[in-house]
């Protein structure tokens, strides 16, 4: 099977210079075939030790596991536990920006800052809390601490919630009972149901999930405007993306993960010219060029103008390059493999985060309380590892395009704003009347081992484009369109139908970019998600409408994580018809 459809990625899976006992996750995949269709149903169960127990699926064997569990309970309570763990993980997230943010406000983070305090109001406004003549610190302390009762037993539906979904939302969740009170006391009730002799209902555990799914909005919410104010709303910035950004001349240092508290403090420090100047000691011509890869990639995208390399599914290819010299990771979507990769070559795999290490890779603990120093720290083992490097290695493809990013729900307003200054919405709401623009697809979501990579991204976003669909793309979905080119004013003129392309045009030029704004509108990482939940529900509270009237969908067509899963279902909970590719089955659900 073809691997990728990214020329760059197929030009060094080709080409590269780490000899023939080089796996990639490709190879790994070949090697796990026939994977077991009892697990690709979800029909398997080891939720106790009397397991595992398998149904078969055609009727012939086993209908029930050992204590009596029916396919149907065995997949809910899977898919239950995986949209819990997909919430985990953004709850880990959202919780880490909150701790950062308690210790700055005590004095115990000087290297961080309140750099929006306009974004500061605006959510605090939005929360109930008094901003009118309040000094920000005040005003930062009392929404902190609402943000950080989300977490724990605040006996009352969250806040983040309650204050960002409309109320045909709030209505439809209150009357099914999924209404979360905790974010993490929800993650624990779904574990508890979950596990041998408690819930055995497949709906009620599935209801069970949904609420999951809402308590997951909220911390993704979470973290989205907690890093908003620390480090800045993202506005339009132009960028390049995909691996041709990488340089031989120069010591490439790749951040991969998630949480911008790292990666926001290194793309700073990377522009001391003290370091530049240890770069060129060291022998590189060009000084210091850092990269993004998946989310954290997008975060100093956004914020920052930072080239993005690649996304998670081609992180290794990213070390296969021969020019890598520090691959920089925080947490999730981190493949152990990258260890193994760079063993062929002479980069150096820096774990920084105590829940997240590595065997073959060097940890170096970051801490939030004296972060420049320890981001310089890792910037200068790069800058010690480019000496490493081995010239007879380096297969650097030319691929990159040029790539336009930031689009947060508030560039957006302001970009339409241009158009409208008086009612900003309004370009969009009579665009969409008009049928200039026929709907709107939020894509989301991984890249998967088991389509050639990008392919669904970049076949479904031509045929939308053609028929006047506007697009926006998150995690490693705006990865696969930044790397192909979807996000620039020339994707307009080549993909997008009559009345999009007007549009865009309107309100490119409007926004003094020259031209149209790209048909793809990159709005950050997974996390960042609820921002194109904002924007529609800002359309939706002007029309007077119920999120589900609007003509919005959502797809996941390359989906790996659990992270994916919670989101694609919270995208169902707030009423969009929604898309997730998963175990090459495709569900498409609505609500
Ligand atoms: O959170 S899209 S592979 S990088 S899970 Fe991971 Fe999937 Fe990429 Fe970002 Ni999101
Ligand atoms: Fe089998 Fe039931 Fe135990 Fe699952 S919980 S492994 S179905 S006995």
């Amino acid at each position: 099977m073809k691997r990728s459809t990214d020329k760059a990625v197929t030009h060094v899976l080709n080409n590269h210079k780490g000899g023939k006992q080089l796996q990639t996750v490709w190879d790994r995949y070949e090697a796990q075939q026939p994977q077991c269709g009892f697990g690709e149903l979800g029909v398997c169960c080891r939720h106790c030790m009397q397991g595992p127990c398998r149904i078969d699926p055609f009727g012939e064997g086993p209908d029930r596991g050992i204590c009596g569990a029916t396919a149907d309970t065995i997949v809910a309570r899977g898919l239950a536990r995986a949209i819990a763990g997909g919430t985990a993980s953004h709850s880990g997230h959202a919780l880490h920006v909150a701790h950062v943010f308690k210790k700055i406000l005590a004095g115990k983070a000087p290297d961080y800052a309140i750099q929006d305090e306009v974004k500061l109001k605006a959510v605090a406004v939005r929360s109930g809390i008094d901003v009118e003549g309040r000094p920000v610190i005040d005003v930062a302390r009392e929404l902190l601490d609402k943000a950080l009762s989300e977490f724990g037993d605040k006996g009352e539906p969250l806040t983040w919630a309650a204050s960002t979904l409309p109320l045909g939302r709030i209505k439809v969740c209150s009357e099914l009972g999924i209404v979360p009170t905790s974010i993490d006391g929800t993650i624990a009730e779904v574990m508890h149901r979950t596990t041998y002799g408690v819930d055995a209902d497949p709906i009620n555990i599935l209801l069970g999930a949904l609420k999951c799914a809402v308590a997951d909005y909220t911390a993704c919410h979470i973290a989205t405007d907690l890093s908003d104010i620390l480090f800045g709303t993202p506005q339009p910035v132009v960028s390049k993306a995909n691996l041709g950004v990488l340089r031989e001349e120069a010591v490439n240092i790749a951040l991969h993960g998630h949480n911008p508290l790292l990666s926001d403090i290194i793309a700073q420090v990377a522009s001391e010219p003290k370091l530049i100047a240890e770069a060129k000691i060291a022998g590189a011509t060009e000084g210091l060029n850092v990269v993004g890869i998946c989310c954290t990639g997008n975060e100093v995208l956004m914020r920052h103008g930072i080239p993005l390399a690649t996304s998670s599914i081609s992180q290794e290819v990213a070390i296969m390059t021969g020019v890598l010299d520090a691959m920089v990771v925080d947490y999730q979507c981190i493949m152990p493999a990258i260890a193994t990769v760079a063993e062929c070559f002479h980069t150096k795999v820096i774990t920084t985060m105590a829940i997240a290490k590595m065997p073959g890779a060097e940890h170096m603990a970051f801490n939030e309380e004296n972060a420049v120093e320890c981001a310089r720290a890792i910037v200068r083992q790069g800058i010690e590892r480019f000496t490493y490097r081995n010239p007879d290695k380096v297969c650097i493809p030319q691929e990159s395009s040029t790539a336009i990013a930031g689009f947060s729900a508030e560039a957006i307003i302001g970009a339409l704003a241009k158009v409208n200054a008086d009612d900003p919405l309004k370009p969009l709401i009579d665009n969409i009347v008009a049928g200039n623009i026929r709907g709107i697809c939020l894509f989301a979501g991984c890249n998967t081992v088991k389509v050639p990579q990008d392919h669904n991204y970049v076949e479904m976003v031509k045929k939308l484009l053609a028929e006047n669909v506007l697009i926006l793309a998150t995690g490693c979905a705006s990865s696969a369109y930044a790397r192909h080119g979807f996000m620039t004013s020339e994707a307009t003129k080549e993909y997008a139908g009559e009345g999009l392309t007007a549009v865009l045009t309107a309100i490119g030029e409007a926004a003094g970019l020259g031209g149209p704004l790209p048909p793809v509108l990159h709005m950050g990482s997974c996390v960042d998600n609820p921002r194109a939940v904002d924007v529609a529900v800002a359309v939706a509270n002007k029309l007077g409408v119920d999120l589900s009237q609007l003509p919005v969908v959502a797809s996941a067509p390359e989906a790996v994580t659990e992270k994916a899963v919670a989101i694609g279902t919270w995208a169902v909970v707030g009423g969009f018809p929604t898309h997730l590719a998963w175990y090459r089955q495709c569900w498409a659900v609505s609500w």
